[in-house]
This record gives C-alpha cells, sequence and structure tokens, in this order.
C-alpha cells in the first residue's frame, strides 16, 4: 500500500525501528544539525524532534538516510527493483500484430494509472492563511555556523513551464530573509531557473509592470513524492507523475489559493507566493553538501502571500555538509535507478558509480564494454552531454572486468592503466553552480580519464600484461593443506 502521506511514512519508519522520538526540547540553531550529522555518520536512526526549540512544529530529519530507508520510503526490497521496473517500461515497444497488441494493454493502462489526479481539497488545506502568518512558526533551521541564516531545505518547489504549460518540481533550498520571504536558490541549469528565464525575456507586462512568476512550495509528503523533487528528470517531463508512478497510485493534487499552480493535496505546509521577474538579493553562504560553505551569489527573491497546512504539521528537513549525510543516500538511489535509462543510450556502459567522497558531481566511475579505438572517449563526452551528469568533473572510465562499486580496486587498476599524458582528456564546459574551484561560477573544466587497457589500434604497441590471479584448483588444493598445517 503507498504511503498517504508523511506521517504515515513515519508510522512505518517507527515499526522498522527506523525512526527515534526526540523528547528533550533541541534548538534548531546547530543543534538539530549536530544530532542528524552524527546520526548519520555512524548509521543511526531517522530522527523526530518533538519540541524543537521556538515551535509548536515537530522536525522530521534523515527519512532518507541509509539505503533501508531509501528501500521503505520507496516500498522495494532493493533500490535495484525501481530500475528494472523503469528498463521494463522503456524496452514496451508495440509489438506486432493484434494478440501482441491486446497484452499490451495492461501496461498501457498502469501508464494512465501514474497521472496525478485533481482532487478539490485534501489536508494541505486544513488551515488557509491569507495574512497573520509567519516562517517563524517553523523549525527551521539554521545548519552551519557561517550560514548566512536559516534555510528550508527539503522544499518541494512548483512552477509552470511559461510556454508549454508544464509542471515543474525541484528541490531548491529557500534562504529566511523574514516571516515573508525567502530567497529562491534554483540554480542557473534547473528547470525553476528555465521558466524564470523566459519570463524574463517577455519583459514587462502591457501595464508596465515586471511580470511575477507563481511559485508555489510543498514541504512534507509522501516519501516518493518528496523524493520525485530531486530527481534529474529531462524538462516537462513533470515529476507527479515519476512520483505516481514510483508509488503506484497517482499523486492527488490540489489547486492552490492564489495561483493556478497545484500541489500535493497530502503536503504539511504549502507557502504560496511570487517570484518578482528582475529582484535578486544575496543568498548563502551555505554550509553545502560539497562540505565546504557555498559562497554568497545573487538569487531570486520569493515572496510568501498564503500559508496552507495541515492542522498539526510536521516539518521535513534535511542537512547537507561533510559527506555521507542524508543525500548520498538519495543521490545513491538515484544513480541505481538511473543506470537503466543512461544504458538505453549508453548500451555500452555495464554500471557506474559515485562515490560519497565525490560528492556526485566530482567523480563517476564507469565500466564500459570496449568495442572499438577511443571507446571511453566517446562514453565520457557522451555522459558530459547527458542531462545533469553534464556536471561531472572527473569520469574514470574502466573495462567491464572492474568493479566500479569498489573504489580501492578502481584506484588500483585505474591507476596502473593510464599513462596519464595520452589517457586524460580535458574540456571545458558548464560546471556545478557549487563548485568552488571553477575559474568563473558555472564555468570551467571538467577530465576525463581512459583507464581501459590500451589496444593495438589506439597506437599502444607493446603487449598489455594479464592481472594476476591463482588457478582455483591451487586455491582448492591450499584450502586442504591450510587446515592440515593447522592454520584453521
Ligand atoms: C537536499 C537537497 C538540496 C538541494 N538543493 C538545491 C538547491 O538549493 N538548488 C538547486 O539548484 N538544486 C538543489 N538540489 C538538487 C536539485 O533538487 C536537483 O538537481 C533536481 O533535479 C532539480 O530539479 P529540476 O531538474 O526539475 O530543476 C538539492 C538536492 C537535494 C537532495
Ligand atoms: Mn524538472
Amino acid at each position: 500500500m503507498p504511503y498517504s502521506d508523511l506521517r504515515d511514512f513515519i508510522d512505518e519508519l517507527e515499526k522498522k525501528k527506523e525512526l527515534k522520538r526526540i523528547s528533550v526540547e533541541v534548538d534548531p540553531f546547530l543543534e538539530i544539525t549536530e544530532f542528524a550529522d552524527r546520526s548519520v555518520k555512524n548509521n543511526g536512526p531517522a530522527l523526530l524532534f518533538e519540541k524543537p526549540k521556538g515551535s509548536r512544529v515537530p522536525v522530521l530529519i534523515n527519512g532518507f538516510a541509509s539505503m533501508r530507508r531509501m528501500e521503505l520510503a520507496l516500498e522495494v526490497e532493493s533500490v535495484e527493483s525501481v530500475a528494472q521496473r523503469i528498463y521494463e517500461f522503456l524496452e514496451m515497444r508495440m509489438p506486432e500484430g493484434l494478440i501482441g497488441k491486446l497484452k499490451m494493454l495492461p501496461k498501457l493502462a498502469e501508464v494512465g494509472a501514474f497521472f496525478p489526479k485533481m482532487v478539490s481539497s485534501g489536508p494541505s488545506k486544513d488551515i488557509i492563511r491569507h495574512d497573520n502568518f509567519s516562517l517563524n512558526e517553523f523549525p527551521i533551521l539554521h545548519c552551519w555556523p557561517q550560514d548566512g541564516g536559516r534555510f528550508i531545505t527539503l522544499p518541494m518547489v512548483f512552477s509552470r513551464n511559461p510556454d508549454t504549460g508544464k509542471r515543474n518540481c525541484g528541490c531548491y533550498r529557500m534562504q529566511v530573509y523574514d516571516e515573508r520571504t525567502t530567497g529562491m536558490h534554483w540554480q542557473t541549469h534547473k528547470h525553476g531557473a528555465e521558466h524564470y528565464r523566459r519570463l524574463l525575456k517577455e519583459g514587462k507586462t502591457k501595464e508596465g509592470k515586471a511580470p511575477r512568476m507563481d511559485v508555489a512550495v510543498a514541504i512534507g509528503s509522501d516519501p516518493a513524492t518528496m523524493y520525485s523533487a530531486i530527481l534529474p528528470l529531462p524538462p516537462d517531463l513533470d515529476e507527479m507523475m515519476m512520483a505516481g508512478f514510483l508509488r503506484g497510485k497517482p499523486v492527488e493534487m490540489v489547486k492552490c489559493e492564489m495561483s493556478d499552480l497545484e500541489v500535493p493535496a497530502n503536503a504539511e505546509i504549502v507557502l504560496e507566493g511570487y517570484v518578482e521577474i528582475g529582484e535578486n538579493r544575496t543568498e548563502g553562504p551555505f554550509g553545502d553538501h560539497t562540505g565546504f560553505y557555498s559562497l554568497e551569489d545573487e538569487y531570486p527573491v520569493f515572496h510568501i502571500t498564503c500559508v496552507t497546512q495541515r492542522k498539526h504539521p510536521i516539518y521535513a528537513t534535511t542537512i547537507v555538509g561533510p559527506p555521507p549525510m542524508e543525500d548520498f543516500y538519495m543521490g545513491k538511489a538515484i544513480e541505481r535507478i538511473f543506470l537503466p535509462l543512461m544504458r538505453l543510450q549508453l548500451p555500452e556502459i555495464r554500471d557506474i558509480s559515485m562515490p560519497a567522497e565525490g560528492v556526485f558531481h566530482n567523480l563517476i566511475m564507469v565500466s564500459i564494454r570496449k568495442s572499438y579505438p577511443l571507446h571511453a572517449r566517446k562514453v565520457m563526452h557522451a555522459i558530459w552531454g547527458l542531462g545533469q551528469a553534464m556536471f561531472s568533473k572527473c569520469i574514470v572510465v574502466v573495462d567491464e572486468d572492474v568493479d566500479v562499486q569498489d573504489v580501492r580496486e578502481v584506484a588500483w587498476k585505474a591507476l596502473n592503466n593510464i599513462d596519464p599524458e595520452r589517457d586524460i582528456q580535458f574540456v571545458l564546459g558548464p560546471v556545478d553552480s557549487l563548485d568552488h574551484s571553477s575559474r568563473m561560477p558555472n564555468y570551467g573544466s571538467k577530465m576525463g580519464i581512459d583507464a581501459t587497457r590500451k589496444w593495438r589500434e589506439e597506437g599502444f604497441q607493446r603487449p598489455w600484461p594479464d592481472v594476476i590471479r591463482m588457478p582455483d584448483e591451487v586455491k582448492q588444493r591450499v584450502n586442504q593443506l591450510w587446515k592440515k598445517a593447522g592454520l584453521a
């Protein structure tokens, strides 16, 4: 049964002993971060702070912060099975003949069953406030000492593409400026930023006013719906449809009070408002998922005009910081879920891995079935052209016999296999907005390392040695002798 909302998920986490209620008073100013950081680094449970200092609203953190909790969130035994389901869908081509087509019908009906469904109301409308609301009521974290303020860290930010009318939902952090104003940290490559740019291009309205972009922010929902906000989907592909696919049931949406946007009916808290086109304000610094503070920068401003919420809402949040944090597990699940999609374009890919220390964009290790000269270079360039994988600062390509989930094996084999001057490819291109080393924001270089075995057709004339391995029969003989020798 799909989770009906956040509290349903919390109940399940509690049943599975994956959640700890914290009844002592803890301060959202730094203290909750320290709790969450220690817990995730010690494989601890999700935490529900019942008495955050200064607020009556409880705080959920680390709900996704282990592979087990990711599996519970997505209601699967292993996240690989999500990948398998996606793969089966993508494999689905119109078969020949009437019988074949008829057999397809149930699958197609299933596709229809994922589309979000409009409902007239829901718990997110329990309380509707056009005035007398304040962000100060909520236990919004001040995460790290040098942060520019308090940040909403796990929002689902809804907007519409002004040209196609298609919905987008992305997770972009929001710095609290005052009781009704926040930052809107959609980085330049993200879909929210693209919607904004399109409106910016339109310029002033007929009345000579700056156009406003309607934005609605939902905080806390069932876990698959929350998770869909971070998925790197193509533009105009509705995250709510993906959420419906993940949970196996349509997401129920309600219309906003102030705009024609829609938000999940089961949301805990909804902030409705607008972004004034052309208005920017300094955002940051913020202790980021790179483990460093991201620098101050100019970002749009979100003005809240209405708050709708449950009677007793729960505030869902996360922290990022030195890895591994909760977002590592969310990202690891993306790695697993998106591999079959990547393989659809690049069937030569066997596996990929983004170790925690690489904070996603800094390092991706790829094993391929190499079939032609410079094949590894082709794979690098393809990855640099593939959605948010464009940010990959360092791509290491190895042969298919290398297990990329084992960083030590990759380091050992790759370092042996490379002649650096020959095998390293530098390119210029867009880089992650969080990269503090690039010469300019969003502009920098990337490195691909071809660590595959080199071929004659690639100009390599020397023999290539084998990896050392003991034959199995010798191992078995020694197994016997080992005991006889008294080595237990
Ligand atoms: C905890 C967390 C916080 C994030 N914060 C931001 C952020 O502040 N700005 C941003 O552009 N992306 C942020 N992301 C990444 C985006 O959510 C992700 O790139 C997503 O695919 C964006 O959606 P979009 O492709 O519809 O734009 C964050 C991800 C996580 C897991
Ligand atoms: Mn999107």
